[in-house]
């Protein structure tokens, strides 16, 4: 399958503090350890370990959120992020990440996504766009593309379900204010066993009510009346579904909504019992819009060719339909239409080798 590689892929469902590579993170975690902040050998375990419940899970996130979250490091971690999507050969990515509040080292929201900011600057490497076409802001890195990888970048700010109604809605203003510089969209996520969604709707109602795309990690667990009200509210794509029974199927599919689909994350974490019975076989029978995503690459030790060849192989998919699922990933971007545009030239000019 050493096609998927080359292959153009678009990924919508990569979380930043979740895309680190082991190497950085553990480099990370040895200096806070020399400090005496943590103690790197149990950091270390944790890090390594490959089997990981949806707890454990949550737990490593803020082991992680302790050794990154600082500017520096969060500018560092995007431009890696960023260049490893672009090593698979992504021609456009739809990052999110948690924008945080951390008073003791001055650190707003705002500077966050600032930090994060100066991390797609900083790339030098691979051809970064990540402002709207339209606007007048030039980036100093920006090339003439001959020759050189190309990776469009949009951002999407995530709301964790730890959160208030107020602290929600300043991420939404946020995500508002910085348009100019790629954001597109609002994501809710975190550990589903916390928080209510009526918490999260007046934030979702009014970054809805903006114009901001949305996208909802929905029925991770189990919690039919949380799915049918996620649902109701018409989100522009979800997140994992794995615990979606008939009647939320039957809305899902009547709405359209583009589902994101992260086999590694559903399979380590149990939300998934096993491949065969994943959700994608129906999803695709049934020709519905749906997106193959890492979730989080290093968490999962995966890589979006792996999740493709993890499709291809267990599923039965052909070269031509992989192909086809790939670029039908176009039309769920919440990309403007000319970068839609864009993306269909690329892939169009990649289709003779999947033919
Ligand atoms: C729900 C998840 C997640 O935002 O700090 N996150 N939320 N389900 C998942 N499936 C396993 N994987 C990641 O990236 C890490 C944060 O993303 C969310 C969690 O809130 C996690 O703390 P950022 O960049």
């Amino acid at each position: 399958m050493e096609w998927i590689h080359p292959m153009p892929k678009i990924e919508l469902h990569a979380h930043l503090n979740g895309s680190i590579r082991d190497s950085t993170l553990l480099e990370l975690a040895r200096v806070l350890g020399e400090k005496g902040v943590i103690e790197f050998a149990d950091v270390e375990n944790v890090i390594q370990k490959n089997d990981r419940s949806l707890d454990e899970v949550f737990k490593l996130f803020d082991l992680i959120h302790m050794i990154t979250t600082d500017h520096q490091t969060v500018t560092r971690i995007t431009r890696e992020v960023v260049q490893d999507f672009a090593v698979e050969n992504v021609v456009y990515l739809e990052l999110r990440t948690t924008p945080k509040r951390n008073d003791s080292i001055g650190m707003s929201k705002r500077s966050y996504m600032e930090a994060v900011i100066k991390g797609l600057r900083s790339i030098s490497e691979v051809d970064v766009e990540f402002v709207a076409a339209t606007d007048s802001e030039k980036l100093h890195n920006s090339c003439d593309g001959v020759g050189r990888k190309k990776i469009y970048v949009r951002l999407l700010l995530s709301i964790d379900r730890r959160e208030t109604t107020e602290s929600a809605m300043e991420t939404v203003k946020l995500a508002l204010e910085m348009r100019n510089v790629g954001v597109v969209g609002i994501d809710l996520s975190g550990n589903p066993l916390v928080g209510e969604w009526s918490t999260f709707l007046p934030a979702l109602q009014f970054a809805k009510d903006n114009d901001l795309y949305i996208t909802l990690h929905s029925g991770e667990v189990p919690n039919p009346k949380e799915i049918q009200a996620m649902l109701d509210f018409k989100p522009h794509r979800v997140g994992h579904a794995c615990f979606f029974k008939d009647q939320d199927w039957e809305k899902l599919k009547s709405f359209r909504i583009p589902v994101e689909i992260c086999l590694s994350s559903n399979i380590i974490t149990k939300s998934i019992s096993s491949i065969d019975i994943h959700h994608f076989a129906d999803l695709y029978k049934a020709k519905h819009p749906l997106i193959i995503c890492t979730d989080d690459f290093g968490v999962f030790s995966t890589t979006l060719s792996n999740e493709y060849s993890l499709a291809v192989r267990s599923f039965g998919l052909g070269k031509r339909e992989t192909f086809a699922l790939a670029k039908s990933g176009i039309d769920a971007t919440f990309a403007e239409d000319e970068v839609k545009q864009q993306l269909g030239l690329i892939f169009d000019s990649a289709s003779p080798e999947y033919v």
